[in-house]
């Protein structure tokens, strides 16, 4: 179907691992589907147009594998890379299925979990160094608590600090160029997680010792499930440069962690999040990997795991046509015009204290009540957005 949203490679899409080989257990179940051979992951996502692959050290290889099993793994794997074209942009740690986790990694209150913790994490840096990756996504799923009688959380964070700055600092001095990525969650699998959101992972960053190495990995799961926002969570990673990756899916609030199919619950936010990733206003694009941290709907076998993966890449591709369309519509531009206009020009007395501007301020004939008789017209530039998000305009 040449429509125009089959996707290529150059749309920089990829999946995990773990995500198209999810099997479809769920805490109520065991697997649905078979495994598949991971080379044949590999022709099926070149073939539907995706751009690359993530992984765990462990969707690769198995927990406890040793050397020269890994070693063969690996070039296999890499081979595979090689006839399909696929790229490793993103390379993560299994910090959270073996039960050595099963009060934390990094956050244990046992040194010696987090000893191990930090070894295994430099040992799947290696790998996905070795893999050709750019950047490192930590996702502390045991980092929590089911009671906070276990530790204070004051040392808990304390802890992720120390393991953070431990292996920047020896990603440094192993000359990689690396970023990392902190990826937050609410909750699931503990009762409560540390630094539950991308907000509380922003100033996190501002506390390490490599600040500068470390972003976000905001997920829309993550941020929906308590009924935040994604898009202003992405918006604020964005703003001040942090934005280092980003987990697509789909997900209603107040749920478990859903990982459905990107844009298959709440359209809009999809609609909203696009149109942030891709640009808009005159401000720039996000230009990082567009990853899908999602599996198929357990009732599917493995064709519906691709149809899952086309799925994600074509809604993407859809919605950022529709926002484009909304962005050029000449009724929104003069909305969003009337509601920013300045013809006073005041905005720029706000730029920067001064004892000038001060007085300007102090001077400057503001009536409230005028200010306030207008309404902003957003029932209408709200109609229009949905409007082009339905495709019925543009
Ligand atoms: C989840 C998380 C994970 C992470 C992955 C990469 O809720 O299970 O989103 O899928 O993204 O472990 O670190
Ligand atoms: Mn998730
Ligand atoms: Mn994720």
């Amino acid at each position: 179907m040449a429509d125009g949203f089959d996707p290529t490679p150059a749309d920089r899409f990829t999946f995990g691992l773990w995500t198209v080989g999810n099997r479809g257990a769920d805490p109520f179940g065991g697997p649905v589907r078979a495994k598949i051979p991971l080379r044949r992951i590999l022709d099926k996502l070149a073939e539907a147009g995706a751009h690359g692959v993530n992984l765990h050290d462990n969707d690769l290889v198995p927990f406890g594998a040793g050397a020269a099993e890994r070693d063969l793994i690996v070039a296999d794997f890499k081979q595979g890379l090689a006839d399909t074209g696929l790229v490793v942009p993103m390379a993560t740690t299994n910090l959270f299925s073996h039960p050595v986790f099963r009060d934390g990694a990094f956050t244990a209150s046992d040194p010696k979990v987090r000893a191990y913790a930090v070894r295994k994490a430099m040992s799947a840096i290696e790998l996905g160094v070795e893999l050709g990756a750019s950047t490192i996504v930590f996702w502390g799923g045991r980092e929590g608590t089911e009671t906070d009688a276990a530790r204070d959380c004051r040392d808990a964070i304390g802890w992720f600090r120390q393991c953070l700055d431990f292996l920047c600092a020896w990603t440094k001095d192993q000359g990689w160029e690396l970023r990392f990525a902190l990826e937050a969650k609410p909750n699931e699998p503990r009762g409560d997680i540390y630094l539950a959101t991308t907000g509380h992972m922003l100033h996190f960053i501002s506390t390490l010792e490599h600040g500068e190495m470390c972003g976000v990995n905001p997920e829309v799961a993550h941020e929906n499930m308590p009924g935040l926002s994604m898009v202003h969570a992405v918006a604020q990673a964005m703003e001040c440069g942090k934005l280092f990756h980003i987990d697509l899916n789909g997900q209603r609030i107040g749920r478990y962690d859903q990982d459905l199919r990107f844009g298959s619950e709440d359209a809009k936010g999809a609609f909203f999040l696009v149109r942030l990733l891709e640009g808009f206003g005159g401000r720039p694009a996000y230009t990082g990997p567009l990853h899908f941290d999602a599996h198929a709907y357990r009732s599917e076998d493995e064709d519906g795991v691709w149809d899952f993966a086309k799925g994600c890449m074509r809604t993407y591709k859809i919605l950022a046509a529709r926002a484009r369309a909304f962005d050029q519509d000449a009724e929104v531009q003069q909305i969003l015009a009337a509601s920013h206009a300045d013809p006073d020009g005041v905005a720029p007395l706000l730029k920067g204290y001064s004892a000038a501007s001060a007085a300007a301020l102090a001077a400057l004939p503001l009536d409230p009540d005028a200010l306030a008789a207008t309404g902003k017209r957003y029932e209408r530039l709200d109609q229009l957005a949905m409007e082009h998000l339905f495709g019925a305009r543009g």
